[in-house]
């Protein structure tokens, strides 16, 4: 059971909630970065999209991030094959001394991700097993003294700026398995039970989430499993002061949903189907299999073709979202060939479809049947599949002139025209028509 905090009379301040700034708006697609001592094993139960039954699910998760986690539940397949791959002598810990990045050039693995499209980068700061990935002055359980030494936030962030996208950064909350001393989490109940809620810890939290917000200024502060419950009051290891510095440090920032507090930027859906517009900006999430940290048990089946994943990101961001897709590299710091077949299809989809679908806004409805509409300075976008049929021009876009997206020629169109698909684009996985010149 979850208890939330009790501030009486004298809740704290937040700033707005649910305002986000243009830049987040207009990016569409984001990177998220799943990387620490995970990536070693790299290793999970591969599922498809059902997963499994709820009460066996954290025991078979399909999550290798939580490796960390599964590996401690007795007879589960991450304690079997951490046996078989360390023998019985190695922890999870010990895993950090084996982490080489040996490959890790910071600015071809960001450059891979621009060039898939990305907009923002938001790498794991420190997730759920504690290990931080920059220098931090906090713990020795670091990337610059264990395993890589070297400081891989830094080199990420460095290199995301050089190549003019925005850095973010994803940051566990309230889950350290690092500083904890409780049994594994084999239910949601368990997960809630097993936060840290102590003002010490918030305290910890705090000092960590200060020195990135320091030394990195994100654009981004991605929080994840609530913040600490004895740091949601006035103190200043709370939320609303750590908000308040964060905002003053970066003006244009923005954050999530995740603090376990009344307040949200953008709303956060993780392997959600959203089968509506949103009103509020959100955000969906998924990795390009069915974990985030890199799954060696997973194979084509388990990842998302270009197709599909362009055909996400229309979907995502016909329904005012946006996309931040995660790659998982491993751990020498490179990225699996089945990942970046997809990411490079979809870049190559947006070099040429891109105006359809960054700085543009929701058009009246998400679509009709396969179809996916946005909008932007007139100009209303309708994305398809060429092999779900023609266009059926709805009667608002009546009396518009009609261009494909890469194809020559333009057509004034009727309510109830069925437009083809020119043949030289029939090929792409999704098309687009860009109507313009509608009276109001
Ligand atoms: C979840 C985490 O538990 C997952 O490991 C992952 O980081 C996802 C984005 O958020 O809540």
């Amino acid at each position: 059971t979850r208890t939330g905090p009790d501030f009486g009379a004298n809740p704290p301040t937040y700033p707005p909630t649910g305002a986000v700034p243009d830049w987040y708006r207009d990016a569409k697609l984001g990177f998220f970065v799943h990387w620490g001592l995970y990536s070693v094993p790299a290793w999970a139960t591969a599922h498809g999209p059902g997963g499994v039954p709820v009460e066996d699910a954290y025991a078979h998760h399909q999550y290798a991030e939580w490796y960390g986690n599964t590996v401690r539940i007795p007879g589960s397949p991450t304690w079997h094959h951490h046996q078989e791959a360390y023998g019985t002598g190695t922890s999870y810990e010990d895993l950090a001394d084996l982490w080489r990045a040996d490959e890790f050039d910071a600015d071809d693995l960001v450059g891979l991700l621009v060039d898939a499209g990305a907009r923002y980068i938001i790498p794991t700061s420190k997730h759920h097993e504690g290990f931080c990935l920059w220098g931090t002055r906090t713990t020795g359980f670091n990337a610059v003294q264990r395993g890589p030494r070297r400081d891989l936030i830094a080199e990420l962030h460095d290199a995301t700026r050089r190549a003019g996208a925005r850095f973010g950064l994803y940051y566990s909350g309230a889950l350290d398995w690092h500083v904890s001393d409780f049994p594994p989490i084999e239910s949601d109940t368990d997960l809630f039970r097993y936060r840290r809620h102590d003002e010490r810890f918030s305290r910890y939290a705090a000092a960590q989430v200060d020195e990135l917000v320091e030394r990195f200024a994100p654009d981004v502060l991605w929080n994840d499993i609530e913040w600490p419950d004895g740091g949601k009051g006035h103190e200043d290891h709370a939320v609303a002061a750590l908000l308040r510095r964060y905002l003053e440090r970066v003006p244009d920032g923005v954050v999530n949903d995740r603090w376990g507090v009344p307040y949200h930027g953008f709303l956060t859906r993780e392997y959600m189907a959203v089968d509506h517009t949103i009103d509020v900006p959100w955000e969906a999430t998924r990795g390009l299999g069915f974990s985030y940290g890199y799954n060696q048990a997973e194979g084509h089946e388990h990842t998302l073709s270009g197709t599909e994943l362009i055909t996400l990101l229309v979907d995502v961001v016909a329904k005012n979202g946006n996309l931040l897709i995660n790659v998982g590299p491993r751990a020498d710091g490179t990225i699996p060939e089945l990942q970046a077949a997809s990411m490079g299809e979809l870049g190559r989809w947006l070099r040429r479809y891109g105006e359809a679908i960054y700085g543009t806004r929701p058009w009246l409805r998400f679509g009709d049947g396969a179809v996916r509409y946005t909008q932007k300075a007139g100009t209303v976008y309708a994305l398809l599949e060429p092999s779900s049929g023609d266009l059926h021009v709805p009667e608002e876009l009546a009396g518009g002139r009609l261009r494909w997206l890469g194809a020559d020629g333009e057509v004034t169109v009727a309510a109830g025209d069925r437009v083809s698909v020119p043949h030289v684009i029939r090929d792409e996985p999704v098309v687009v028509a860009a109507v313009e010149g509608i009276s109001e």
